[in-house]
Parts: structure tokens; sequence; C-alpha cells
């Protein structure tokens, strides 16, 4: 695997020599300041690549090239928004770029309703807690209707959750689940949300698959001839949310849309953090079936419980079963005689982190830990295979 780390460009507090001292030889990162929908010019690709490449890294994958809401929506100007898509392919192409990750998620990309969940370590984590979420849609940020998305017993959990809250623990809930996208530490207010939830009535999860298919239909013969690899980043709850439309959350979504669009430039980004909170999601057999199609890995394992939430643990701990899941990468790298790209996905705020402030789930040390224990395992895995003489999945 190609060791990686994200990177939000110059304003990120995690320095370029951090992120090379963590063992990393590569970066992921993206143009946040491009808004979104307009083209990357070339300019600004290569003003960004120097500045990578001057700290002795390259830019592996760029994560993410985000698509347009009218686009998802085939709303307003979305065919224009679709032909600036694929000039910035075409230049991120001509300045070398080869991986390009995008998610289909309406709206919102990833929620959580804890940013600072301790661990018994002190060690702080990102967490997703059923009943607070819950709460924030009914009683924060009033939904209309919400409360049919809900069954009852889940509906009286999250008002006793919520009339147990503190002043200030009912305003953290709300920034946190209301922050928008990674990158931007701007939060959304409740008269956007409510206002770009409104505009998704009448789009329903087939609507929205047919969208995404007409999208990559578009995309993914330029893409093939660029020799650019599309990834797909998986819903992130890998679920409906705020009574949006999910639509890359399963095995099936994902079989789906490689059959929609046969070439191996419509590809994915496979995360087993977000696949990971889904307990049907078989994540080593997934890499097995849908290995031709992974284009990027994000490592990360989530702890879940029976009650709906689940926490970020430690990247060898949790539920994903990371070393079946990192021997089945080590197959499939063998077998296409390849080097796939993966960077540790999110990580504990730890050590001198804690006082530090830093995007969530991004801070360093704990990337840096987690990405050394997963090297680890990938050395630890290789190295036995030569020993035995496994050159190659023998199916
Ligand atoms: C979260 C990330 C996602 C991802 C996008 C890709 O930490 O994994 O925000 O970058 O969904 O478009």
């Amino acid at each position: 695997m190609e060791q990686t780390m994200r990177w939000f460009g110059p304003n990120d507090p995690v320095s370029l020599q951090d992120i090379r001292q963590a063992g990393c030889s590569g970066v992921v990162t993206a143009l946040h300041h491009i808004p979104i929908g307009a083209v990357w010019t070339t300019d600004a690709i290569k003003e960004r690549k120097k500045i990578i490449e001057a700290a002795g890294l390259t830019w592996t994958v760029v994560e993410s090239l985000p698509v347009h809401e009218d686009i998802k929506k085939q709303t307003g100007n979305y065919q224009q928004f679709i032909e600036y898509y694929k000039l910035s392919l075409k230049n991120l192409s001509d300045c070398g770029l080869k991986v390009v990750t995008y998610n289909f998620m309406p709206v919102l990309d990833w929620i959580r309703t804890d940013l600072e969940y301790t661990l018994h370590d002190g060690s702080k984590a990102l967490r997703f807690e059923k009943s607070a979420f819950i709460a924030f849609d009914l009683f924060l940020l009033k939904r209309p209707d919400a409360h049919q998305d809900y069954q009852s017993g889940d509906i009286d959990k999250a008002t006793q959750r919520f009339s147990a809250m503190t002043v200030t623990e009912k305003s953290t809930l709300f920034k946190t689940a209301m922050l928008g996208l990674p990158g931007s530490d701007e939060p959304f207010s409740p008269e956007e949300i409510l206002t770009a939830l409104k505009t998704y009535e009448g789009i329903d999860n087939k609507k929205l698959k047919a969208h995404l298919f007409h999208f990559l239909n578009e995309i993914s013969p330029l893409a093939a001839s660029l020799g650019i690899n599309l990834a797909i980043h998986p819903d992130d709850p890998p679920y409906s949310v705020l009574g949006l439309p999910r639509i890359v959350s399963t095995e099936q979504d994902l079989k789906e849309i490689f059959e929609a669009v046969p070439s191996v430039a419509n590809g994915l980004c496979f995360c087993t953090g977000s696949l990971g909170s889904r307990p049907e999601n078989d994540l080593p057999g997934m890499v097995k079936r849908l290995g031709d199609r992974i284009h990027f890995l994000h490592l990360r394992s989530t702890q879940r419980d029976g009650e709906g939430n689940f926490y970020e643990a430690n990247h060898l701990e949790g539920d994903a079963n990371m070393y079946e899941v990192v021997k089945e990468v080590i197959l499939l790298s063998r077998n296409k005689q390849i080097s796939i790209p993966m960077r540790p996905d999110h990580g504990h705020q730890m050590l001198d982190d804690l006082k530090k402030s830093t995007y969530p789930g991004y801070s360093a040390i704990g990337r840096l830990k987690g990405l050394a224990e997963l090297r680890g395992l990938e050395m630890g895995i290789s190295c036995s295979f030569t020993e035995t003489g496994i050159q190659q999945k023998q199916d």
C-alpha cells in the first residue's frame, strides 16, 4: 500500500513536514478554497502541487473533487456543472493526478454527534450516538415531520436523552451535527440545512441512483481516457439520515453502481470506517469481491454497540477485522501488481494534540499512531506470505 495522509492545504495546522516525518510518501488533498462546482484550473492545481513537491512529497490522490448539489438533484444548470467537472478532471490529468475521490451524499458529508468522546486513556474520538442524533433532528433542528422517520421507542429515548442535557451540551450537539463538510470549520445554519433538505423532496434512493448513474456515464469514459480512476466514497454513516436518500452504503449498492457503468475507472474509495459501521458489511469479503474497483483505501475501525451507536476505535481494534482486510488488500495488490494508495482515516486526539485545535479526526499524532500500526500489520503479513511462499492469491 502506498502510505499517505490527508492534508487540508496551507491552512492545515498539521504541516507537510509532519506528514513526511510520519513516514508518508504522499498526501491526499483538495483545493478547498475553490467553490463547489467551479473548475479547478491547471494554474491552481500546479500551485498546490509545487508546494507539496517542495516538501519532498507527492500529491497522490485528490480528495475530494466535490459534486455540485444540482448534479445530485438534476436541477438548474446541472449539465453545465458536469461539463465543469469534466474540465477539472482533464486539468487534473494534465497535472499528473491519477485518482479522484468524490461522494454522492446529499447535503451533508459525514455526521457525528460528539467530536470529543473521551476514551478510558484520556484520548478523544469521534462518536455517533443515535439518541443524541434523533434529539438533534427533533428538538434542535426541528425538521418538519422528522418524527415519521423514527420508531416511537427511539423517540422516547431521544426525548429522555435531550431533557437530561445541559444547555451547553445542547449547544455543542447542535454545532457538531451541523458542522458541514471536512475542510471547513463553518457549520451550516439551521435555516440553510432545512432549505437544502426541502430541495430533496421527491428524490428517493431510486431517483438519486439514476442521477448518479447519469453522472458516471458522462464522466467515466473521459476519466478512463485520461488514465484517471474515480473513487466514490461510501455514505457515513451508511444509512439514511434526516430523511435524505443514501445510495452508497452496502455491497449491493456498490455492485449496482459498478454494473451501471462497467469501466474500471468507475471505482471506489474503500472506507472501512464508513462501511464498517453497518454490521452486515463483510469488509474482507468486499475487498475480495470488489477488488478490481478499489482505487483508494481509508483504513479505520469503528466500535458499534447494540443501540445503533458507534465510536472510532484504535485502528487495529473495534469491529473491523483489520488483519483480514489488509491481508486481502495485499493479495489483491500482488495479483494485480499494483500498490493501492491508503491513508489512516481519522485518529484519536491524544498527547500534545489534546492542547491543539485541528480538523476533527485529523490531528497528527493519532493518525501517525494508526499509520504506524497499519504499516507494521502490512509488513508482518507480507513477510509471512513470502516465508510461506504465497505470492499470489489461490482462488
Ligand atoms: C471524512 C472523509 C470524507 C471524504 C468525502 C469524500 O473524514 O472520509 O469527508 O473525504 O466523503 O468525498
